[in-house]
């Protein structure tokens, strides 16, 4: 029997196959949730569609983060076909595009408030209509970077996003725990998806983990969707408030050391 076998879930966050949020969304279904999607736009509904289908989902609806009004109406469809809900994934992160490279005080103010609105705010907003569904307990996760805590060349204003959102998850923790909810963060490693292929020097960033991390290798969505199963899991029935690291172990590294560090046998 899976971790996960009769809790229903959401998903919010999928593009395409390559996704965090698909191999969350993998992850659990193998381990017997039943699974409801979001997309944004119509452009994204036939990639999200056939991904939701292959693993038995038919809920798939509409959301913008960005709209308080899709974020009603997308819970009240929630609520009309489960009545109550098991956990939440928040998978969802945006920036303009050119506040993605260059200098970081170069920064507007618009750019600044919708990375901020769309990365951090939205999962506040999600996690309240969320939580009037989870009686008597559940579980919120949702997905982050290292660049919230160290100053990570060109992810600028998305750092101080994640920053904001980190925090969020702690503040959340604290509310919710009080119903039983519990409210997590995985800090995952780079992946090429959909949101890493619009950066310049990507290949460098991973080349840096294969140096760098304690694994010497990167990370692939499997092991972060593994990692997010577990958190929402009751196997993680005391862990919340929590930053999780899937990162091969980088973070905790001095990051690259210019050398070969493999230990050399005794
Ligand atoms: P992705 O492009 O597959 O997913 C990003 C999702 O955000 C997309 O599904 C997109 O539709 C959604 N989104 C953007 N604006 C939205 C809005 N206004 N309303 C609703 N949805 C919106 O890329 P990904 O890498 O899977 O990103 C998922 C999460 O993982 C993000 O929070 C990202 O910061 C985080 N993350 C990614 C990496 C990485 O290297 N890829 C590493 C650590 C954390
Ligand atoms: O969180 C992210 C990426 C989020 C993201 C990506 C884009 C690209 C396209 C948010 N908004 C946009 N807007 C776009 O127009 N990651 C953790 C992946 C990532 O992005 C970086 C990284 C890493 C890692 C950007 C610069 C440096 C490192």
């Amino acid at each position: 029997m899976g971790i996960l076998q009769g809790k229903k879930g959401l998903i919010l966050g999928v593009a395409n196959d390559k996704s965090i949020a698909w191999g969350a969304a993998k992850a659990c279904h193998r381990e017997g949730a039943e699974l409801g999607f979001s997309y944004l736009g119509d452009a994204l509904k036939k990639r999200v569609q056939p991904l939701a289908e292959s693993i038995g989902s038919n809920f798939v609806e509409p959301l913008d983060v960005a709209d308080d009004t899709q974020l009603d109406d997308f819970f009240a469809k929630v609520e009309a076909n489960w009545g109550r809900l098991d956990f939440l994934v928040h998978s969802i992160a945006f920036a303009g595009k050119e506040s993605l490279k260059g200098l970081f005080r170069d920064t507007s103010r618009a750019d600044f408030l919708l990375a901020l609105d769309i990365s951090a705010y939205s999962f506040v907003a999600c996690a309240r209509r969320a939580a009037r569904l989870m009686k008597p307990g559940g579980a919120m996760l949702t997905m982050t970077y290292l660049g919230a805590v160290r100053a990570i060349p060109n992810y600028n204003v998305m750092g101080v996003a994640k920053a904001a959102l980190e925090a969020s998850t702690r503040y959340l923790s604290y509310d919710l725990g009080a119903e039983g909810i519990r409210v997590n963060a995985v800090s995952a490693g780079p992946v090429r998806t959909l949101a890493a292929s619009g950066v310049s020097d990507f290949k460098r960033l991973m080349d840096r983990g294969v140096r760098g991390a304690m694994l010497r290798r990167n990370i692939n969505q499997e092991e972060v969707g593994n990692a997010a199963a577990y958190l929402l899991s009751d196997w993680a029935s005391g862990v919340t408030g929590e930053i999780h690291y899937v990162d091969a172990g980088f973070n905790v590294g001095a990051g690259d050391p210019g050398v070969d560090f493999t230990p050399s046998e005794p």
